[in-house]
């Protein structure tokens, strides 16, 4: 009960800035969602999606520039993972990152500064929209480069797994990103040293102006790493609830070695 009342003073908070996204309470990995998880997992995709309106409209003006990729409709993804991680896990993305930035609990206006280009942004006003980084809360990038995520993502875990330090390292990467050789070649690599990584294929069924239909023979792209022996599941990633679900399973394990 003291534990309950003591859970609901500390979510009863709006979502604010710099706020990361609550790890689950429960721990059991089918566990529903108690009505304080519901209600941070929607600010935080609320969050999210207003940040990226905003976004959107400053690029039109003019006032962002080099490139904005916008992570509007995939809120629940990165929320729903972020609540099945625990303290200390990783994360790494690909440049469709700002949803990321804020769910590792980066201060909106610290990434509104990166992506305007100014000083106290979180890269310094350097980075922009693909290169933010904040290591300290866990956030590995913000990477332009396709597909670059997953072994950098196995990289992660490698170190993970030499320092014995129980963290497991989340690695995203898109539809087109899918097809990329090195993606293959990390997953050799951590189904034969069985290091604690979880991919993560944000499939949006479109690379740039391509759909997946066009650009792969099998779309069931979560079956990509049976051939490695790594299991996998299609979910709707809509759906904040089932993403927490599948994740809480899979990170445990990766976890477990
Ligand atoms: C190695 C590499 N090849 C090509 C590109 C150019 N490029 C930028 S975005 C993109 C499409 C990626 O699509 P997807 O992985 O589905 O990600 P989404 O944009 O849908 O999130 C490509 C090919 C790149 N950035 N890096
Ligand atoms: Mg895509």
């Amino acid at each position: 009960m003291a534990a309950e009342k003591a859970t609901r003073s500390r979510s009863a908070k709006p979502a604010k800035g710099g706020d990361a996204v609550q790890p689950a309470a429960a721990t059991g990995v089918a566990a529903a969602f108690t009505r304080d998880e519901r209600l941070d997992a929607y600010r935080h995709m609320l969050l999210i999606r207003r940040f990226e309106e905003k976004a959107g409209q400053l690029y039109g003006m003019g006032h962002i520039g080099g490139f904005c990729h916008l992570y509007i409709g995939q809120e629940a993804v990165v929320v729903g993972m972020q609540m099945a991680q625990q303290p200390g896990d990783q994360v790494i993305t690909a440049y469709r990152d700002h949803g990321h930035t804020i769910a590792t609990g980066m201060e909106p206006k610290s990434v509104m500064a990166e992506l305007t280009g100014r000083r106290n942004g979180c890269s310094q006003g350097k980075g922009g929209s693909m290169h933010m980084f904040a290591p300290d809360k866990g956030f590995y990038g913000g990477h332009g480069i396709v597909g670059a995520t997953a072994p950098l993502g196995a990289g992660i875990a490698f170190a993970n797994k030499y320092r014995g330090n129980d963290r497991v390292c989340v690695a995203y990467f898109g539809d087109g990103a899918a097809n990329q050789g090195q993606v293959y070649e990390a997953f050799n690599m951590a189904e034969l040293w069985k290091l604690p990584v979880v991919f993560i294929v944000e499939n949006n069924k479109y690379a740039m102006g391509t759909s997946i239909e066009r650009a792969s023979s099998t779309t069931n792209l979560s079956q990509r790493g049976l051939s490695f022996a790594i299991p996998g599941v299609h979910v709707d990633g809509m759906d904040v609830e089932q993403v927490r679900e599948a994740g809480a399973r899979a990170i445990q394990f990766a976890r477990g070695g």
